[in-house]
C-alpha cells in the first residue's frame, strides 16, 4: 500500500511539470504567430486576450486550462 501511494505521488509530481512546461511554449508560439498574422485589429485583440488569459491560468497553476486556452489562441490565428 505504501509503495502504491509513493508511485501515485511520483506520477502526480511528474505530470505537473509536463503541463507547466507546455503552456509557456504554446504561449510563445501563439505570440510569434500573432506577430506574423495579417488579421484585423479586432481579431488580433481577441487572440491577445486569449494569450493573456493563458498566462494568467499558467501563473495560477491551472496548466491544463492554460494549455487549452493557448491552443484556442493558436487556432484563431490565420497566417
Ligand atoms: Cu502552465
Amino acid at each position: 500500500m505504501k509503495s502504491l501511494l509513493a508511485a501515485a505521488a511520483i506520477l502526480s509530481a511528474l505530470s505537473v511539470p509536463a503541463f507547466a512546461a507546455e503552456c509557456p511554449s504554446l504561449i510563445q508560439q501563439a505570440e510569434e504567430n500573432l506577430k506574423m498574422s495579417k488579421q484585423d485589429d479586432a481579431a488580433k485583440q481577441k487572440i491577445t486576450d486569449h494569450i493573456t488569459q493563458a498566462k494568467a491560468e499558467h501563473d495560477a497553476g491551472k496548466h491544463a486550462q492554460s494549455v487549452a486556452t493557448a491552443k484556442d489562441a493558436l487556432s484563431l490565428i490565420k497566417m
